[in-house]
């Protein structure tokens, strides 16, 4: 029985080990302990005694300081992000641009905890990129005086939103990150059970994340002879994006926040152009680290908005946007990956 269980928990371990590439010591942490470790196997080269391939990052037959310097990378890296370990996840729903659910594999990434704060806009906007600056006449969260931007009094920690894909993938590059993929989020969002919500399978109420609250169960049974089209009243009078990790319940099993409403976000993967919306997701490719269409005219987007219903916020939600150079909303942000 002892045994048995031992055998178990190796087996566990060596899936945890075998999860994440710059985890050495499985605590599902990249840490200082996974620095020391790669450096005290500085000077081993294939073939010679107690060589370890999986200290060898660049894969270049010796472990050496660039693999050191690979996980101090992501040790750096790592701040306000979450670790989403390798392995496969449900993927799809009823509702999505997959109406199947599927069986994915993706490798191990980072992902911000938080969608792209206003704050870190503007440090991207003040860094170089003016041309990146876009008027947003509803919200206003950013004003210009002269040369520089500024965050508008109580906006610093909103989502940032009404930027072009062209744009969220220049912020992501601009840290040293890049766009996840439509895949990588619905991970991010979902974790492996297949859950519709990241909190679970509960549909969406009051307080859960922020969705359109004038259509939850609460509003609906005190008009409970109204239909619920007419009862959700689209208005951006009764919805706004919150401050980024406002909603405790909408928090993924890898801890990151937001994934199901406050603003949808934008994925690095082209929609499919033949506009059947579900055929690359067909594709035997779909099943491994899918990358989307290898090219299109539109990009999908993850996840409900604060304008959205129940119906939306869900953890596979996806929108169809517009240009990438162009297309920009009101309910669409961005957080990024690595
Ligand atoms: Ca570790
Ligand atoms: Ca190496
Ligand atoms: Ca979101």
């Amino acid at each position: 029985m002892k045994r048995i269980s031992l055998l178990v928990i190796l087996l566990i371990a060596s899936a945890v080990f075998a999860g994440i590439r710059w985890d050495f010591n499985g605590d599902l942490k990249v840490n200082l302990q996974d620095v020391g470790l790669v450096s005290a196997k500085i000077g081993l080269a294939t073939g010679g005694s107690g060589w370890d391939s999986r200290y060898d990052l660049d894969s270049n037959g010796v472990i050496d300081s660039l693999d050191v310097a690979i996980v101090v990378k992501y040790l750096n890296i790592t701040d306000n992000m979450a670790l989403v370990p390798a392995g496969e996840f449900i993927m799809g729903g009823k509702i999505s641009v997959m109406p199947d659910t599927i069986h994915v594999y993706l490798d191990s990434f980072f992902i911000d905890k938080y969608e792209t704060t206003v704050q870190e806009y503007v440090e991207f906007l003040n860094n170089g990129n003016a041309a990146d600056y876009y008027y947003d006449e509803q919200r206003k969260p950013i004003f210009q005086k002269g040369d520089s931007f500024f965050v508008s009094p109580g906006s610093a920690k909103l989502p940032i939103n009404n930027l072009t894909w062209d744009a969220a993938n220049r912020y992501c590059k601009s840290r040293g990150k890049r766009l996840p993929t439509f895949a990588e989020l619905e991970k991010a969002a979902r974790g492996t059970d297949g859950r519709k919500y990241t909190w679970g399978n509960a549909i969406a109420d009051s307080g859960m994340t922020n969705f359109n609250y004038r259509c939850d169960t609460t509003y609906m049974n005190r008009y409970p002879n109204q239909n619920m089209d007419s009862i959700c009243v689209w208005s951006w009078l009764y919805t706004h994006p919150e401050s980024v990790g406002s909603y405790g319940q909408d928090v993924s099993p890898y801890g990151v926040y937001d994934l199901c409403g406050n603003v949808s976000e934008w994925s690095n993967d082209w929609k499919d152009p033949s506009k059947v919306p579900n055929y690359y997701w067909l594709l035997i490719d779909a099943r491994h680290n899918p990358k989307g269409a290898p090219t299109g005219t539109v990009k999908l987007s993850k996840g409900g908005t604060y304008a959205d219903y129940q119906t939306k916020v869900t953890t596979f939600w996806s929108y169809l946007t517009g240009d990438p150079l162009i297309y920009r909303s009101q309910g669409l942000g961005v957080r990024c990956a690595y």
